[in-house]
């Protein structure tokens, strides 16, 4: 994208005149992040990250700030780009500049750009990379393996990344150890179940503004996100269908009231359809065939390839926008199917993604990995760790503590009866 930048010796972002804006909503983020403001306070007194430089590559969105400037708080020194040129919030970019944060991130930079960005961020010679998307790890060993030698560790956000890291890991290729972020319990769970659950029925929402209760809503795939997507709907008085290819999901749905159909007879029956399943090809010609008149249909799996949008335009003989984020598709017997944003995740297309809640404890995760890497990393093996149960156990319990709940703790004697094999069973 071309236009006017507002650049320093260490930033480079949209508009600088943005950074009010952006603050304003780091503010608002920050209210919404008490694990992550806890954190901050315990370890600003530490100083636990000081003399580590850390070169972070992860959407500059609000929340990310809110970690950027715990990781800033602990002492670190930061050098920060985007991981998805489009999930730049060029506002909160601002405000880090303007904080004195060295950031590179605008909304819209091309593939070039996105590489400048990082090698910029690569320039301070970092001692600890963290990554959504493993692009500076990769960075570093394929474009400036010189860097590797000083690099304590770094740390990875998501599954893709994490399962390539673990493949260079079994090649004896990777040269620092990598904690994989992705798969703690706290990231993992939240993320998926009511993250991707509420805000997915958000995106419904707000495309549609139709009422749920008492619709027929067809959950494609019954994991962690359709699972989470199948409860809210639930909530909402929809009546559930899930479809699956595993067992014991297929097993779970119903067991948690759902009904379960294979998709040639959901496809029959639903009024609202959504796919969760990473899979290409779930909607196809021959769902569409027999679907009732008005059906909408989305998706908030990985890919945008889980509806296959060009069996429906075969099949249309109209098409128009009806709504921002809805598409009316009418087919030549007169039927009309809704498709919500072009099938892409709905959650992101028509509502705001993940909420603040729910990346407050990923990012916990992203700190306290940090945090161990800087403490322990120089003794830890060279490839790809996991979180600490322990790890999973503070972060969730400092969340409870925020919100007030107390927990029980089991007594002496009952932690004797539970490691007491004398006993039996
Ligand atoms: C945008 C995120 C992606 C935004 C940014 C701006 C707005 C809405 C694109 C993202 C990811 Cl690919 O954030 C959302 Cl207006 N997120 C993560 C996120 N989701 N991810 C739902 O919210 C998780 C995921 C995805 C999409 C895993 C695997 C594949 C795709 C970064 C973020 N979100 C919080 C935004 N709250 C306003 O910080």
């Amino acid at each position: 994208m071309s236009g006017k930048y507002s650049e320093g010796p260490r930033f480079k972002v949209r508009d600088l005149d943005l950074a009010e804006k952006g603050r304003m909503k780091i503010d608002w983020a920050e209210s919404r992040m008490p694990v992550m403001m806890a954190l901050r306070e315990e370890h600003a007194a530490l100083q636990s990250l000081k003399g580590m430089r850390i070169a972070g590559c992860l959407h500059v969105t609000k929340e990310t700030a809110v970690l950027v400037e715990t990781l800033a708080a602990a002492g670190a020194e930061i050098s920060w780009s985007g991981c998805n040129p489009l999930s730049t919030q060029d506002e909160v970019a601002a405000a880090l500049a303007k904080a004195g944060i060295s950031i590179y991130a605008w909304h819209g930079m091309n593939t070039e750009e996105f590489y400048w960005c990082i090698d910029k961020t690569l320039e301070f010679k970092p001692t600890l990379t963290l990554d959504d998307g493993a692009d500076l790890i990769f960075s570093v060993h394929n474009r400036h393996p010189e860097l590797a030698a000083t690099i304590i560790g770094g740390t990875e956000e998501t599954t893709t990344g994490v399962h390539r890291l673990r493949a260079m890991a079994a090649d004896k290729a990777l040269k620092y150890p990598v904690i994989a972020v992705n798969d703690a319990e706290t990231k993992w769970d939240f993320d998926n179940v009511y993250g991707t659950g509420q805000s997915s029925i958000d995106g419904i929402l707000r495309a549609t503004s139709v009422l749920l209760a008492g619709k027929n809503f067809v959950v494609v795939g019954y994991g962690h996100c359709g699972s989470g997507c199948a409860m809210r709907a639930a909530g909402l008085g929809a009546s559930v269908i899930a479809t699956e290819v595993k067992a014991t999901a297929a097993l779970k749905a119903i067991l948690n009231g759902h009904r379960v159909m294979t998709m040639d007879e959901a496809a029959r029956v639903g009024d609202v359809f959504i796919t969760a399943t990473g899979m290409k090809d779930v909607i196809t010609g021959r769902h569409f065939e027999v679907m009732r008149d008005g059906a909408i249909v989305c998706n908030t799996g990985h890919y945008d390839c889980e509806i296959n949008l060009v069996d429906l335009e075969k099949m249309a003989a109209s098409k128009r926008t009806v709504r921002t984020n809805c598409e009316e598709y009418t087919l030549k017997d007169g039927r009309r199917i809704y498709v919500l944003a072009q099938g892409r995740l709905v959650n992101l297309a028509a509502a705001e993604g993940h909420p603040s809640e729910v990346m407050d404890m990923s990012f916990a995760n992203q700190f306290l990995s940090m945090v161990r890497l800087a403490r322990e990393g120089q003794g830890l093996e060279t490839t790809v760790h996991d979180i600490p149960e322990e790890q999973d156990q503070l972060i969730a319990g400092i969340k409870l503590e925020t919100m007030g709940c107390g927990l029980d703790v089991l007594t002496a004697e009952q932690v004797a009866y539970l490691n007491d094999y004398a006993a039996g069973t």
